[in-house]
């Protein structure tokens, strides 16, 4: 059913941490009943709720509005350096629950609302979900948007906001459709349109050089569009902090048009005109870890960085003195190559428009300038075709062809005469502009967001970077924020936590290693349980109601939930099951653990073997919960549309996360740092954070298998492997790879028929069959310690306790000091607690 949305957890009252809102209830109700009438003209008991919702956002808003006002004050007042934190993802999800929370009204509004005949949690499933993101880059940036307030630092988001947000996933007859998500419908109560703080974006047309004296560059014929700021409060944790998200729209002047001579008053071209200008801000590409060379793209990543650039000189200039002083004042941080056009933008500000030299503009850039890499694969690696970037920013061009000239000439200083390396190394080769050669080049910081990610950075796809300027590159494993992902999502928990160690671990992360003090203790252990369990629960209502099926909350919840692709590996579980499901079939009476495997995931709009994976697991989730010969040991389910709502639902509700990429491919994950702070157990390889979740909950409470990154890697220089060998092996995985076109699901056809040939005709890139063996046996050591419930309950406890480090807060903490030399005394964190991780 469509209509049906994921709910949300209450929260219990005993959850308070420190500053008081100072707001009553009586004084809630008061203000609440005020807003609804002011904004409706309609008392409380005839309006929608909709309305509802909407009048409980705008008076939180009005709650913030003073905090708000107060930061900024604070901040121009200190002359605090600021953190501006691109990228052209946000994947926010829901606000209400999240703002309440932390400016400690969460209770009061509760009450009030309850005292009003109205509930809270009704109020909050009314919002949609901002999908500015398509997974874990655009999620990350969002939890350290939490982090940055909740540590009371000065840093804010820049951003893009997409009329439209990631597609709304639907699931057809097995198959995934797209359909728009039409986030802003409704309207969004959130944001601020700022037209005042508006800037001019400028696209196309020619430079002329002009030469007397010194020399100037003069774009002309070029096209504007007007970039508007939408400006959403970015609350932090019961301190008092609010700091700013700017999400930038793109918009035309139509009043210029209609009078402008070209477009004489046609009225009829001035809408065409706002709609391809409008085109600019209108998607968010629907690709995850890919590159789509698309002309529109390149516009929208000019046009944040462009509008960000201005927004943020325009406020030092009112504040602050001269540019030279820009680094000590300002850091920018570019995540992933999207936002890189920084570097060449700052340039072009300082040069053209201050007046600066080369050398005082480019030693500004490179030590304003930091860069986060999130991903190895080759086919997510940005290059444009230079003619593309020379049409649609022409003096970008120029700026970057000269970087480009001064940093091959360093290189032939360090490496005369190896033409080869500096073809390597250049940003402009083959008529290509590489994007990731640019940030490494323009930054003065480059970091990878594993462990291994960072090795394999500087080991091999970065090493002659690397060699070149070692001290650039740096670790700075990803983290997650444990308000949302433990505190709202899964309150039971958060309760039991705080009951057992006090509420400081909410600020204070590392304090969840307490918790290992009680791993063992029976009390403790049932209540970790019931907690589960009422999460388990309250999936299963959800699923009911979605999609009609009954799941049994005593059975192992198992979730693999994330973009759908082939290096994730979620045909690997799928053939898992489909082994399970015969070894059932041919002993009805085996004794295993009941199981539910849970999948979500969006496969990218044109990613064909990745959409029919999601008409795969359909295919089986048809057959074996259709089947009663099993006796209801094993279902699978497809939970259609995953988001950031349905993650905080799926999340504490499971016991096994499934972490399962070939080794190397994924940099970090945080699916994986979610699910342990939520107490699953992690069946996992050796790849991106999993290697650390390992190194921290110790290898008793984490089930690992599989090839090493090592071991993959060397099998990729000598020529692959070959699956056919551990195909004929292998006599149940035979069967499995046999069933995917051999009429064992009924109605496919040769529909995967794609996936039995790459797994066996192509070679087995991801090494599924590699793998599948120490799957296998991986599982059924999870299902022996499942048997032991003691045992399993301390594995549990143990990635609670052990997830302190996998916060956000601590990953926040070293952006801030080793990146960005905001000063170390103003962080919460003491030394002490930072040599805890
Ligand atoms: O970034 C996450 C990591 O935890 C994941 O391992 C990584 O896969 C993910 C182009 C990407 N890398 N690259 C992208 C997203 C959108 C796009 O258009 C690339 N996403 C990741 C956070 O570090």
């Amino acid at each position: 059913k469509p209509g049906v949305k994921p709910g949300t957890a209450v929260l219990d009252a005993a959850q308070a941490g420190p500053a008081d809102s100072g707001i009553t209830v009586e004084q809630f109700k008061q203000d609440y009943r005020n807003k609804v009438e002011r904004m409706y003209g309609d008392g409380l008991e005839r309006v929608s709720d909709l309305d509802k919702y909407n009048a409980l956002v705008s008076l939180v808003r009005d709650y913030l509005a003073e905090p708000w006002l107060n930061t900024k004050e604070k901040y121009r007042r200190t002359g605090a350096k600021q953190v501006y934190y691109f990228s052209i993802e946000f994947l926010l999800g829901r606000l209400l629950g999240s703002n309440l929370y932390n400016l400690g009204l969460n209770e009061v509004c509760q009450q009030a609302l309850s005292e009003l005949g109205l509930d809270l949690r009704t109020l909050r499933q009314v919002e949609e979900d901002p999908g500015l993101g398509n997974g874990g880059l655009g999620r990350l940036a969002a939890c350290y948007l939490d982090s940055m307030a909740s540590l009371g630092l000065p840093g804010h988001g820049m951003g893009m906001r997409y009329r439209y947000g990631l597609f709304e996933q639907r699931i057809v007859d097995g198959y995934q459709r797209e359909y728009a998500d039409d986030w802003l419908m409704d309207g969004f109560y959130w944001d601020v349109r700022k037209p005042a703080e508006a800037v001019e974006v400028r696209f196309g047309g020619n430079v002329r050089i002009k030469s007397n004296g010194k020399t100037q560059y003069i774009h002309e014929g070029y096209e504007t569009v007007l970039a508007v700021p939408y400006d959403v409060p970015v609350v932090g944790y019961r301190n008092g902090m609010v700091n700013t998200l700017r999400l930038w729209s793109a918009e035309a002047r139509l009043s210029e048009v209609v009078c402008a001579p070209q477009g004489g008053s046609d009225c009829q071209k001035a809408v065409e005109y706002s709609q391809t200008v409008e085109e600019l801000s209108n998607i968010l590409y629907p690709d995850d870890s890919t590159y789509e060379g698309k002309a529109l793209r390149l516009k929208q990543q000019y046009f944040l960085v462009s509008a960000g650039l201005q927004s943020i000189i325009r406020n030092y200039r009112e504040n602050n003195g001269h540019l030279r002083e820009f680094p000590h004042k300002i850091a920018i941080h570019i995540n992933d190559t999207h936002p890189v056009l920084c570097i060449p933008e700052l340039l072009r500000i300082l040069l053209d428009e201050e007046q600066l030299t080369w050398e005082e503009a480019w030693n500004i850039t490179v030590q304003t300038m930091s860069y986060t890499n999130h991903t190895i694969l080759p086919e997510a690696l940005e290059t444009w075709p230079e003619d593309l970037f020379r049409t649609v920013l022409p003096r970008l061009y120029l700026i970057v062809r000269d970087i480009n000239e001064y940093y091959c000439r360093s290189l032939w200083e360090a490496y005369p005469g190896d033409w080869d390396r500096i073809s390597r190394m250049a940003i402009i080769s083959y008529n290509r502009i590489h994007m990731a050669h640019l940030a490494i080049v323009g930054c003065h910081s480059v970091n990878g967001v594993a462990e291994l990610h960072t090795d394999i950075l500087k080991n091999k796809i970065m090493k002659e970077f690397c060699d070149f300027s070692p001290a650039k590159f740096n670790n700075k494993t990803n983290g997650v924020t444990q308000r949302r992902w433990v505190s709202l999502c899964n309150p039971a928990l958060a309760q039991l936590i705080t009951d057992t160690i006090g509420p400081r671990w909410v600020e204070h992360p590392q304090e969840l290693a307490q918790l290992e003090r009680h791993s063992a203790d029976t009390a403790f252990q049932h209540h970790l349980l019931k907690v589960k369990l009422q999460n388990k629960v309250a999936l299963a209502k959800y699923v009911k109601e979605k999609h009609g099926i009954t799941l049994d909350v005593n059975s192992i919840f198992d979730s693999q939930v994330k973009r759908i692709h082939a290096y994730k590996r979620q045909t690997l579980n799928v053939l898992h099951i489909m082994a399970l499901y015969n070894r059932l079939k041919e002993n009805p009476l085996l004794d295993i653990e009941p199981h539910t495997f849970i999948f979500g995931g969006k496969a990218a709009v044109n990613y064909h073997i990745a959409k029919n994976t999601i008409k795969l697991i359909n295919s089986l989730a048809d057959l074996v919960n259709n089947d009663k010969s099993i006796r209801d040991k094993i279902k699978v389910v497809f939970l259609e549309n995953y988001n950031v709502s349905l993650a905080e639902l799926i999340i504490p509700a499971t016991d096994v996360s499934e972490q399962i990429p070939t080794a190397s491919y994924e940099a970090s994950g945080t699916g994986n740092m979610k699910f342990m702070m939520n107490g699953a157990v992690t069946i996992g390889t050796l790849d991106g954070a999993n290697i650390e979740i390992k190194q921290a909950v110790g290898e008793d409470n984490i089930i690992v298998f599989g090839l090493t990154a090592e071991e993959v890697l060397a099998y990729y220089r000598g020529g692959g492997y070959n699956p056919w060998e551990v195909y004929q092996d292998n006599e149940r995985l035979r069967q499995v790879v046999d069933q995917l076109i051999n009429g064992f699901f009924p109605a496919a056809g040769d529909l995967f028929r794609g996936h039995f040939d790459s797994l066996l005709h192509q070679g087995d890139h991801f090494f599924v069959l590699k793998d599948f063996a120490s799957y296998e046996a991986a599982h059924q050591v999870l299902d022996e310690r499942y048997k032991d419930r003691p045992v399993w309950l301390k594995m549990c406890s143990a990635n609670i306790a052990h997830s302190g480090r996998f916060s956000s807060d601590r990953t926040f903490a070293e952006y801030a000091t080793d990146i960005w030399h905001i000063r170390p005394d103003t962080l919460p964190f003491s030394a002490s607690e930072k040599q805890i991780r």
